[in-house]
């Protein structure tokens, strides 16, 4: 495998981070949990740590040196976010906690000031409970339809023709994942903005799988708003992005006001700051927002193409092995359709509850993630699931650990008594 691209040094990487050093339950830890979120190098620790021992001072008003610095290196953060994903400026980049605040703000404040009575919303049945109950909550409230994109007939892609009959609807916003947290699906969403504009809809991207794992484009792709989180890429807990397009954001109302968001204020009036301040209100996140920045030279120090290149030969390996198995059923695109497959492989061992699974596998040392993966109306309802198990990768995996994983289902059979 790793003959294929030999200048990406897994080792070398994996130096870089010191939680792969550590144990669990006595063994060499073994991550494979990276869709819920994912390690962090030194160099990502290293920022936070060096922000607090050294310029820690509040942004936007100290005229002090280390004020400066702050403000400049947040600052910084936001322009490297903008460089990442194509974005036009910093202007289109909103810091908030997570994927799932980015997706309530468009929902609460673009969603609430278009979306009426007997407007139709479309969703698809594989988004993640981020990208489903804001706008089930928003459509319920506004008396609006929500309506959801099918999937095709093996359960693993999104129904084109479903898609199409949906657009006739004519839905104000349509609002799907790009890579699907439990499937590994990667949807074809240039296509689906495409659609969906030439029938008048706006288009919001779930982009928590795509962005940590390949190159985004936002002004090749077209969304009009696109939400990630830093966590799922290197980078701290507590900081995310919605970016959309400034003129969007212009005449959007910010969700929360008080300081550093307005320009200025009197006892009777106010105006709001420029973008993107107008939608952060109080004192940023800031440690983890530079060091969402330090995430962010690390993944391009590899390469976002030679990252999803990486992956795309841990998951051929890993269909490849889970396929040898006896009793294993794997979920989403197979091995021929790898092309439109993140590094995300959910399946079940024969009957036996993927809790079970995932703690012989805890025992094992190796982490892996067993549930409902927050997408319960695909687990429960659509692939008729009570829970299933993951394995999801990233930069600092190796083919040993997937091997580790194959190991650690035969140990599962074997306790099961499965044959
Ligand atoms: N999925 C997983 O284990 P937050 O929690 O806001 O950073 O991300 C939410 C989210 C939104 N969309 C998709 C497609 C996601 O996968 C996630 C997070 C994690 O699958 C935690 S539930």
């Amino acid at each position: 495998m790793g003959s294929e691209d030999r200048g990406f040094d897994v080792d070398k990487i994996r130096a870089d981070f010191p939680i792969l050093r550590t144990k669990m339950n006595g063994k060499p830890l073994i991550y494979l949990d990276s869709a819920a979120t994912s390690q962090k190098p030194r160099q990502v620790i290293g920022s936070i740590d060096d922000y607090y021992k050294n310029y820690n001072a509040n942004i936007h008003r100290g005229i002090y040196r280390i004020s400066e610095k702050a403000t400049e290196e947040y600052v910084q953060s936001k322009e490297k976010v903008a460089r990442l994903i194509n974005a036009s400026g910093k202007e289109e980049i909103i810091y908030v906690k997570n994927t799932t605040e980015a997706i309530n703000l468009a929902a609460l404040s673009w969603g609430y000031a278009n979306i009426n009575k007997g407007d139709h919303i479309l969703i698809s049945e594989m988004e993640h409970h981020s990208n489903m109950v804001p706008w089930m909550v928003l459509s319920k409230r506004k008396g609006a339809v929500l309506d959801y994109i099918s999937l095709d007939k093996s359960n693993s892609k999104l129904d084109v023709g479903s898609f199409e009959k949906m657009l006739e609807k004519r839905p104000k916003i349509v609002a799907v994942t790009h890579v699907s947290n439990v499937l590994g699906t990667i949807n074809d969403v240039r296509e689906i903005i495409k659609k969906a504009h030439k029938n008048g809809a706006m288009v919001l991207i779930d982009g928590a799988q795509s962005v940590p794992h390949m190159k985004i484009n936002v002004k090749e792709m077209n969304p009009d708003f696109f939400a990630f989180s830093a966590h799922k890429m290197l980078g701290p807990t507590g900081i995310g992005v919605l970016y959309a397009k400034a003129d969007i954001l212009n005449e959007m109302e910010p969700l929360m006001t008080g300081g550093d968001m307005i320009k200025s204020v009197r006892y009777n009036s106010y105006t709001w700051n420029d973008l993107p301040w107008k939608f952060e209100a109080g004192t940023a996140n800031i440690a983890d927002g530079i060091a969402f920045g330090a995430a962010i030279d690390y993944l391009n120090g590899l390469g976002m193409e030679r990252i999803r290149g990486h992956e795309k030969r841990l998951t051929r390996y890993a269909l490849e092995r889970l396929s040898e198995v006896k009793g294993v059923k794997f979920y989403g695109p197979g091995i021929k359709e790898l092309e439109s497959k993140g590094g995300v492989v959910a399946f079940a061992v024969g009957n036996i509850h993927p809790h079970d699974v995932a703690q012989i596998f805890d025992s094992e040392g190796i982490a892996i993630r067993a549930g409902h993966h927050c997408a319960m109306p695909l687990v429960t309802q659509r692939l008729n699931q009570a829970a299933l198990s993951r394995i999801s990768f990233y930069i600092y995996n190796k083919e040993s650990e997937i091997d580790a994983a194959v190991n650690a289902i035969e140990k599962v059979k074997k306790i099961f008594k499965m044959s």
